[in-house]
């Protein structure tokens, strides 16, 4: 099996026509290969030796990185930064010939761009973490190649729902491993505050890392009552951006204000204006906004600023600035005053208050960077980066009034949003698939490229909840391979057929050894089921709230996929829900849907998913049901219940669908 596997290494993973992903500027193929095999180590120059690891590290390469010295014998891969005066920043080369690798970078970014790239010219076999191969071959080429934008971000939501530092850190190989060299890091938000600070331990130890349950947060999307989350230690934060600046990725922090702000503001409720917007409907504080005037809250963010500062040594720092609904400031006596004084709306205060964040940062030397509705007010101060999301309108408005801009409108670069009409995810920024990534130019019409900085996806997770890192994986790839196309290549490689071909010919199967969950081209590749094995015996829906009369319970036992049954009411703790089969039925597994399809509202969780195979003794399946949950029987079943926990979902009504079962 041995000798097998390394044929295979040998033989199948010689690409004829290495194509990578994003195609390079230029690519020329040579005759013959470079056989690697134990003999050869990788050579660096003397500052460099933890690139020169990390890239043996990755080709299980044992023997330690070396210092490169001139007239070496034998085979060996070298990596080096020298001078290009012909390239552009980032740029580098690669040279492949029989005896040797060589990668030469421009400068350090360029050294870890051309890294990647021959980590995709190797065989994808040598790309999983667990695999080990004493020899496989790389075609010869000689490649020269640049970016044709400075700034490749990625926007990560870590505030709706949290992913630990391993996932952050997952990202950024993921992410270098397309070239891509900023994350944009959304660390707060009105459901979470993901950051240890030293002066303000109550922001995380008080729960605003949590939400739902008794945490002072409670959840908008899924369950009202569940509680989940978490927050990064100073320590944890440092080790991710020392590891993202070792992979020539820059982190832009975010502080979301002045909207998005109720997860702080549950600690610190004196943040909000003196007004008078009902804050008790839904039994519970909802408003979000920062007074813009009071002065301690200025001081309280340049504390704030203080430690973040110092947690991100040198990177931008963005303040936010979008959606803050008026009615807050409206109503305050103190904010209509100050608009009244300066003759502004909203939407100046808004641009004043980012105006007064900036100078802070300014001062610290630091650029600020905020949402395309700061823009809004007319006088956002000129330094500022605008991230421009809202549409390519966004866009053309940042760039006519001369801002530094960040192409990255929902319409293209939102990976939150589903991928056809059928899937999970929002849509409110349309459907995006692949194909509408790759074709999307960003640079807008009559301009040039150096007209904005770059380019940048974004996934945030509101939704994101139970279904974790799959769904994340399905979300992202291969969108953001389209998209770092367009961030890399040059504006010119725009054949839809060809990346296609590429995609799934070579780029596809290294996502696939990088353990990489990525959508197939059918939108197949996360369906629980195989088509055909569904089958659909009857049985009832019952409960203990009744349900409309437009959406009765026989909804979710009709056969279709499209109806549901909703109750006239919340569920709470104590209701229930019962499937009951007209016969028992043998089947190999059976999963119970609730809520809507497409997003985690209206769900039935936090319950408990019970199995009964004699009707009258029941077994727990799953004790923390969230919206969905699937049950592998071990005999005929009988019936199925849900019984509801705790505070029930938060919302007016619950949401429950056809079974799925599988023969
Ligand atoms: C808009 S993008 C938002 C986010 C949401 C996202 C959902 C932006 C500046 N604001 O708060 O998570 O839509 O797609």
């Amino acid at each position: 099996m041995i000798v097998a596997t390394l044929l295979a290494a040998v033989y199948c993973g010689r690409a004829a026509v290495p194509g990578l992903v994003p195609a390079p500027v230029s690519m020329r193929e040579m005759p013959g290969e470079f056989v690697f095999d134990s003999g050869v180590g990788v050579f660096c120059e003397y500052h460099d030796t933890e690139l020169a690891d990390y890239l043996a590290r990755r080709l299980y390469i044992t023997a330690p990185s070396e210092i490169w010295s001139y007239g070496r014998q034998g085979k060996y891969i070298r990596l080096a930064v020298d001078k290009h005066p012909d390239l552009p920043e980032e740029g580098y080369r690669l040279l492949v010939s029989s005896d040797s690798v060589v990668v030469s970078g421009r400068d350090r970014g360029g050294l870890v761009c051309g890294i990647h790239t021959f980590l995709q010219l190797v065989p994808p076999d040598i790309l999983p973490a667990d695999a080990y191969f004493d020899t496989f071959t790389v075609p010869c080429v000689e490649i020269t190649d640049y970016p044709r934008f400075p700034y490749r971000g990625f926007s990560f939501d870590v505030a709706r729902t949290f992913t630990d530092a391993r996932g952050v850190m997952r990202l950024l190989e993921q992410m270098a491993f397309h070239k891509l060299n900023r994350l944009h890091w959304h660390l707060t938000d009105d459901e979470g505050w993901r950051i240890e600070l030293d002066e303000f331990p109550e922001l995380t130890s008080k729960g605003a890392a949590y939400r739902g349950d008794t945490s002072p947060v409670r959840n908008i999307y899924g369950e009202w009552g569940r509680k989940y989350g978490g927050f990064y230690t100073k320590e944890e934060i440092r080790e991710v951006v020392s590891y993202a600046r070792l992979l020539n990725i820059e982190i832009i922090p975010e502080f979301d204000l002045p909207g998005h702000s109720r997860a702080i503001a549950r600690i610190y409720p004196e943040i909000l204006c003196r007004g008078g917007v009902d804050t008790t409907a839904a039994g519970y504080d909802m408003r979000k906004v920062w007074c813009a005037v009071k002065e301690e809250n200025y001081d309280l963010i340049e504390k704030i600023l203080d430690e973040i500062c110092d947690l991100f040594p040198q990177a931008m720092i963005h303040t936010g600035g979008d959606e803050v609904p008026p009615e807050q400031w409206e109503t305050c006596p103190d904010c209509r005053a100050l608009m009244e004084r300066e003759g502004i709306d909203t939407k100046g205060l808004n641009t004043l208050l980012q105006n007064r964040v900036g100078e802070m940062l300014r001062r610290r030397g630091r650029s600020q960077a905020v949402w395309n509705e700061a823009v809004d007010g007319g006088f956002l101060d000129g330094s500022a980066v605008v991230s421009a999301w809202e549409n390519e309108n966004a866009v053309a408005e940042a760039v006519k009034k001369g801002y530094r801009t960040i192409a990255m409108p929902s319409q293209f670069c939102y990976f939150d949003m589903k991928q056809s009409a059928g899937e999970y995810g929002l849509a409110w920024g349309g459907i995006i698939d692949t194909r509408r990534v790759y074709e999307y130019e960003p640079v807008p019409m009559g301009y040039g490229d150096d007209a904005i900085l770059g380019v940048e996806g974004a996934f945030w997770t509101e939704t994101l909840l139970w279904n974790g890192r799959w769904w994340m994986d399905y979300q992202l790839f291969p969108r953001l391979c389209a998209l770092a196309e367009r961030m890399w290549s040059p504006a010119t490689f725009r054949d839809w057929t060809e990346f296609d071909g590429r995609l799934s010919k070579y780029h596809l199967p290294r996502l696939s050894a990088l353990g990489i969950g990525y959508r197939g081209s059918d939108g197949i590749k996360y369906l629980p089921s195989a088509p055909g094995n569904r089958i659909k015996p009857a049985y009832t829906v019952s409960g203990s709230i009744p349900c409309t009369a437009k959406n009765p319970y026989s909804n979710a036992s009709d056969g279709s996929d499209k109806t549901f049954a909703r109750t006239v009411r919340t569920p709470l703790g104590g209701d229930w829900f019962e499937y009951t089969f007209d016969k028992p039925v043998e089947c190999t597994s059976i999963t119970v849907k609730t809520g809507y399809s497409a997003i985690p509202r209206f769900v039935v969780g936090p319950a408990v998913l019970e199995v009964s195979y004699d009707g009258e003794n029941y077994q727990t399946v799953d004790d923390n049901f969230g919206y969905t949950g699937t049950l592998f029987p071990e005999k005929a079943v009988h019936k199925i219940r849900l019984t509801v926990k705790g505070f029930g979902n938060g919302e007016e009504a619950a949401i429950l669908h056809d079974l799925m079962i599988e023969r």
